[in-house]
């Protein structure tokens, strides 16, 4: 390798070299007629780029290296490099993969032109055929092509050898927020064309039907043939060669020699236009063809007619403002690290269609190109990015014009390949490298090429929403507060849509104020929505015992976002990473297993196409969507009686057109006292994303008329209060007595956003009861204890009263001035073993929390306890109940406990202390306890966003002074 002229250009530590004998990126898909190269090749690591032969051993392509156990392992840093090397430098200590493979090169391809495609490598790639160099590449998320035609043989054996260099000058602009890998983690292949080719296809396709493709033509052999010409055909329509552009026929002297440009044009009447709710597609099939009008080349083309454009403070798709409800997608697998299948893509589409996702950014690269497909296919709105992210040395990098080429190259890349999806409404410059000259002249580039759509960049519009923009036509900041979006839109300066690229960071259990952000943005012009963040929690499937990445030998070791036994989900830090960021990539609203989260369910709700109000005895039912009627949904009305009875009947939407509201009948007469009614929405047809009958949304109304008769608690003459010596309760069902508890296991927001610390210096999760005092009279008990904290005292009273079939317990805290934020004001007790079923009147079924209630609605809920549980990477506060009214937990033979709530709490049944869980670093260290850990919460703090973004705003946070609460307590 020492003579390689390839090592001894030194590319991984030259910016201004991003390619060498590469081909142009083009939009002509190739995948169908190719031969793929996927599969196992050989593969030997070698420590440096300079290294010499090692042993050959075996890997699987794509696939990373870091991820199948060959000696080098993930690493997981934020946005600090993982190495001190300054940009362009890398490190000396550089492992180089050397990938080799042989290929029986068809005999039947004499005389054509012969291409390799390497869909990924990380982070450079050199290649050489049989021993010859022949191209190098970077940008580590968009395919490398390379013209093989003169080094290998039709009919003979051609050796294939990639060698991926992990780190470079490329690593500094690919510094994302993610594990480093290396290594080739999309397809290869090969394919082969007749030399005179189709070199690009640009389709643009507008609402009105008016279609044009423009066609570029090359031969391989240099001067183009005479007499070539170019066909096309949508669906049955004929396209016409465009008159105007009709270079090849006409005395032009802009005809070239080598280049062959067309194009045709059609209109399509009463066009069915595309939009991610109508994602209508026509095919499209280009062919050129040799004078003697046989076909030389052929590309296929799906086609959305739609158009895009921001208009003053609004992006319309099809002259409509929309709603971007959005999230940020990696392309991410817990086995492979970053390789994704068709089948795993779809399955990522799916799940967020039938969540109520409309729209991707393709945080921070662009994805697979299968993706864009299916989000053409399934209906998305996508950013597409650019794969630029120098984070560590952001400010210095974007105006290095050693780096210019290198910004230009990726974004116009980009640009090139993926320009004919409909899916894509808007370009994206990259993420997080700060703003600077590079990023002007990779925006001068799409603007001339790309007209037809809009570009976006948060590094430039962040410094100043409003100003004009070379590089940002969107306002697109991340994590901003509602208050700040909301002052922008009524502060008469707004000049262009504001859509967050992140905002509601979805770390462990978060995304609290979500409907708040929603509620603003459904009603003030100008805002438009946001992309979560994000998708994935990014654990990777490892083996406890040797502390490897599972790989694909670890396919079906986990189910319902648990690691089988034996595995955990890893994150930053547990391959002995070093430096790393810890759980900050476990931060989606799925699972590593794709394992919704119950924050997704908040999602739905708020997204729901139907909206259900009832005012002054009507009912009102709202389409709210931009372009669909509500025909492909069914419901069925569904009201719930706090008495425990639940009357269902079926129901037909009214004909609504988007945006508007139509009244609607409920089959039911209006209850007396508290009822709620539900509208479950299911689809009503099978749809590309769900089944007939998949439930798409439950906005539910609360109805109350008259005033419910309040439950007496009567005291019982003769019955009595046991408590110890201590003033506990003293009870057989309960293993631990009720005590006034303050705290939470810190969730990653009140980690990171300093909660968690201020409430242990105040020694929340050390609280210390002493009791001050036991009076009885007649029946009942009084408590009144104190817990000292680091802000002053606490003082917390029980009065416990027998009553009828049970206890009635009156509480009150009253917490110091100081103790300004606390996790919680209730009690916690302990039961004894065996009580494992939890029915609830109250919010769920799936968990909520007071910021985050709106997609969870009331009613008569029933879970096994170990099914309250959702089992963030990192242990925390987890399984709430919001506005729960009263609930037993009982045993097989239906004995057990009755807990009645004196208003709608917070509550939360467990196996688990909250000091268990915050001990615990990882899942599979909890150990379940036998009983049930029960919270009741008068008051129970809002959840956030702190761990990157706001924290919850002032009406979820918990005031000090008095709070007063009371429960009975029955047995079954
Ligand atoms: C922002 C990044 O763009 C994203 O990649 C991720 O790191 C996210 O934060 C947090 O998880 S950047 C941050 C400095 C706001």
């Amino acid at each position: 390798m020492r003579r390689d002229p390839l090592i001894a250009l030194r590319p991984w530590e030259t910016p201004e070299v991003t390619s060498w004998g590469r081909l142009p990126m083009n939009a002509v898909d190739r995948r169908g007629d190719a031969l793929s190269l996927d599969g196992s090749w050989h593969f030997q690591l070698l420590p440096t780029p300079h290294g010499c032969s090692g042993e050959w051993t075996r890997i699987e392509v794509p696939g990373a290296w870091t991820m199948q156990d060959l000696g080098d392992l993930p690493q997981y840093t934020n946005f600090r490099m993982p190495w001190g090397e300054f940009p362009p430098a890398s490190p000396a200590a550089n492992p180089t993969g050397v990938y080799e493979r042989s290929v029986d090169i068809p005999a039947e391809w004499a005389g054509r032109r012969i291409v390799l495609q390497v869909g990924a490598a990380e982070s450079v790639l050199l290649v050489h055929v049989n021993g010859r160099p022949v191209g190098i590449s970077k940008d580590s998320r968009l395919a490398a092509e390379f013209d093989l035609s003169d080094v290998v043989r039709p009919g003979d054996p051609a050796t294939l050898r990639l060698t991926v260099i992990k780190w470079s000058d490329a690593s500094h602009i690919e510094d994302q927020d993610q594990w480093w890998h290396a290594g080739i983690t999309r397809s290869v292949l090969l394919y082969a064309t007749d030399p005179l080719h189709l070199a690009d296809v640009t389709v643009r396709a507008r609402q009105d039907g008016e279609l044009r493709v423009d066609c570029q033509v090359r031969d391989a052999a240099g001067a183009l043939p005479e007499g070539w010409y170019v066909t096309g055909a949508l669906g049955g329509q004929l396209l016409v060669q465009d008159a105007e552009f009709d270079r090849v026929n006409a005395e032009d002297m802009r005809v070239s020699d080598f280049l062959g440009e067309v194009r045709l044009s059609a209109t399509v009447r009463a066009v069915r236009p595309w939009t991610a709710e109508t994602p209508e597609l026509y095919e499209l099939t280009v062919r050129l063809h040799r004078a003697d009008g046989s076909v030389a080349d052929t590309s296929h083309h799906r086609v959305g007619f739609r158009n895009v454009e921001v208009c003053g403070p609004n992006l319309l798709v099809n002259g409509e403002r929309i709603f971007i409800r959005g999230i940020n997608r990696h392309d991410f697998h817990p086995l492979t690290g970053r390789t994704v299948s068709a089948a795993d893509m779809r399955a990522d589409l799916v799940l967020l269609k039938r969540f109520g996702f409309n729209a991707i950014r393709t945080a921070h690269y662009p994805n697979d190109p299968t993706l864009l497909d299916l989000a053409d296919e399934l209906g998305f709105y996508v950013v597409d990015e650019a794969n630029i992210e120098s984070h560590d040395h952001a400010h210095e990098i974007a105006d290095d014009p050693r780096y210019l080429g290198a910004f230009v190259d990726r974004v116009s890349r980009m640009v090139l390949r993926d320009k004919n999806h409909p899916s894509v409404i808007i370009w994206s410059l990259g993420n997080e490298s700060d703003y600077g000259a590079n990023h002007d002249a990779a925006a001068g580039w799409i603007r001339r090429h790309d007209p037809t759509r809009p570009l976006q960049y948060e590094g430039a519009a962040k410094l100043d929403w409003a100003g004009p923009s070379v590089a940002s036509d969107i306002a697109c900041p991340m994590y901003a507060p509602i208050e700040d979006c909301v002052a922008h839109a009524l502060s008469g300066e707004q000049t262009k849509p504001l859509i967050q690229c992140e905002y509601s960071h979805a770390m462990g259990n978060s995304n609290g104020t979500l409907a708040d952000h929603w509620a603003a943005i459904e009603s003030i012009p100008g805002l438009q929505g946001g992309f979560i963040w994000e998708f994935w929690d990014h654990g990777i499937l490892q083996r406890v015992n040797d502390g490897r990445p599972a790989g694909r030998a670890g396919a079906g070791l986990y189910g319902k976002g648990v690691a089988a036994p034996g595995h955990r989900w890893a994150y930053g830090g547990d391959f002995g990473d070093s430096p790393n960021d810890g759980g900050f990539c476990a931060d989606g609203l799925v699972f590593p297993d794709r394992t919704p989260k119950p924050a997704m369910y908040e999602h739905r709700e708020i997204a729901a196409p139907v909206r259900l109000r009832y005012c002054r005895g009507v009912f009102l039912v709202q389409n709210r969507q931009h372009f669909r009627s509500l025909e492909w949904l069914n419901a069925e009305w569904c009201l719930v009686h706090e008495d425990g009875r639940t009357q269902t009947a079926p129901s037909v939407l009214p004909g609504v057109l988007p945006g508007s509201t139509e009244a609607i009948a409920m089959p039911f007469p209006l209850p007396e006292g508290e009822a709620w009614l539900t509208l479950r929405v299911t689809t009503a047809r099978d749809e590309a994303w769900a089944p007939r009958g998949t439930e798409v949304c439950l906005p539910q109304v609360r109805l109350s008329t008259g005033v419910a008769a309040a439950p007496s608690h009567e005291s019982v003459p003769g019955a009595s209060v046991e408590v110890d010596g201590e003033g506990r309760l003293v009870h057989p069902l309960l293993a631990s007595p009720p005590v006034l508890s303050l705290w939470r296991a810190p969730t990653d927001n009140d980690e990171i956003g300093g909660m968690a610390a201020r409430w242990r210096d105040w020694g929340l999760d050390a609280l210390v009861r002493k009791v001050v005092g036991v009076d009885r009279e007649g029946a009942h008990v009084t408590v009144r204890a104190e817990y000292a904290t680091g802000a002053g005292i606490v003082r917390h009273e029980q009065v416990i009263t027998p009553v009828a079939g049970g206890l009635r317990i009156e509480e009150s805290a009253e917490l110091p001035e100081a103790l300004d934020d606390v996790a919680r004001v209730g009690t916690v007790f302990e039961t004894v073993g065996g009580l494992d079923v939890l029915d609830w009147y109250g919010q769920g079924p799936w968990e909520s929390y007071p910021d985050r209630s709106a997609g969870a609605p009331v009613g008569h809920h029933s879970l096994p306890v170990d099914e309250l549980f959702t089992p963030y990477l990192r242990p925390q506060e987890s399984g709430g109940r919001h506005g729960v009214r009263r609930f037993t937990l009982s045993a097989p033979d239906a004995t057990g406990l009755a807990v009645g709530l004196g208003a709608p709490s917070q509550v939360s049944v467990s196996r688990y202390r909250a000091e268990d869980l915050a001990a615990a670093t990882h899942h599979d260290e909890l150990v379940p306890r036998p009983g049930c850990v029960v919270h009741l919460d008068a008051a129970h703090r809002g959840l956030g966003t702190a761990s990157c973004g706001p924290d919850t705003s002032a009406q979820y946070l918990i005031a000090p002074g008095i709070h007063r609460w009371a429960w009975t307590l029955r047995v079954l």
